[in-house]
């Protein structure tokens, strides 16, 4: 276990005085973006692997870029404070409304403005700072999977207007998550506040291909079933748009099953098999498989790679949920 006795010496988390969120930024009128002179730092611990330049995408202009998503890893803003590495998020709940398909918007509860919201990363023993504001409308709140005190459990409300800094120590390492614990529970993350968090071991992991997919499920008629479901928040979107991968290429693959309404789905990738890292908290594999079984919340890492071109399929093999949407190709290119 980190230390923590140096806490007192670290800006106090929890509720901050007005003047330290000005100072920050989110006291007043809210983020501006001229206002935060920090920057997002991004590392790319996999330098050493193969990965497909991104395709240019054609939603672009939409609130969600699954091809983005795919591969977009949040890194924060790193400082030092008593000689220890500290992550700085900055997180704000919106609501926004996205286009699901040519037929259906759906009006999202999210994080930044995407469902998923960003993917945190860390080092086990960092430092996590997360300035959460709220301009969604409704209270909401982050509740992060992971070891922390209760008062930074994040299943108190936040008000809409207001803002909270949860700070914890990174750890165990491992595939987390955030999501809002406001009750209906279900109804806030169906409604798409949620996203990955990962914590690496001290040990980087080998070099590969990083890819994350987070399955989700759209209840657009509040009945309290999903119609719709999807890769990275957009229904069908990795169908149309392959994500490419590079032959021979180890991959790692991210995956977590955010559906509600659902008691579990699988995963199942076409044409191979993958080592299965379980909730990402081992660095050997416990099996091989080519469909794993996850409820709600449940995530694992999987590494494979293909030794033949083309374009194969993943998705849950619940094919019903698959052909809703949720469902998604991957491009092997030499
Ligand atoms: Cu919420």
């Amino acid at each position: 276990m980190a230390d923590l006795s140096d806490r007192s010496a670290m800006k106090k988390p929890g509720h901050w005085t007005r003047r330290q969120l000005l100072q920050l930024g989110i006291g007043g009128a809210g983020v501006a973006g001229a206002a935060i002179a920090l920057q997002n730092f991004t590392q790319r611990r996999s330098a050493a692997a193969r990965i497909p330049p991104m395709a240019a995408d054609p939603v672009a202009a939409s609130t969600i870029n699954p091809m983005q998503i795919a591969r977009d890893f949040d890194y924060g803003t790193v400082t030092r404070e008593n000689g220890r590495t500290v992550r700085e998020f900055r997180m704000e709940a919106n609501t926004s409304i996205v286009q699901l398909n040519s037929a259906v918007s759906f009006n999202t509860w999210n994080v930044n403005n995407r469902v998923p919201g960003p993917t945190l990363r860390a080092t086990e023993g960092d430092r996590i700072r997360v300035i959460f504001s709220n301009k969604a409308g409704h209270s909401h709140s982050l509740h992060f999977h992971g070891v922390h005190p209760t008062e930074m459990d994040g299943v108190k409300p936040i008000r809409n207007g207001a803002a909270f800094i949860y700070e914890f120590d990174a750890l165990p390492y491992g595939l987390h998550l955030y999501h809002c614990h406001v009750a209906p529970v279900t109804r806030h993350i169906g409604k798409g506040l949620y996203g990955m968090f990962i914590i690496d071991p001290p040990k980087p992991r080998p070099p590969a291909d990083e890819i994350l997919l987070i399955m989700g499920g759209y209840d657009v008629n509040d009945d309290e079933k999903n119609e719709l479901y999807a890769f990275n928040g957009m229904p069908n979107y990795y169908m149309n748009n392959p994500i490419q991968i590079y032959k021979n290429q180890l991959i790692r693959l991210y995956v977590m099953n955010m559906i509600e309404y659902e008691s579990a789905v699988t995963f199942h990738l076409h044409a191979n098999f993958f080592d299965v890292y379980r909730t990402g908290m081992t660095l050997t594999p416990s099996e091989k498989t080519d469909v794993i079984t996850m409820g709600v919340a449940e995530r694992h890492i999987l590494e494979f790679s293909y030794g033949y071109g083309g374009k194969y399929m993943f998705h849950p093999h619940q094919d019903a949920i698959a052909e809703a949407g949720c469902m998604g190709l991957f491009e092997v290119i030499a």
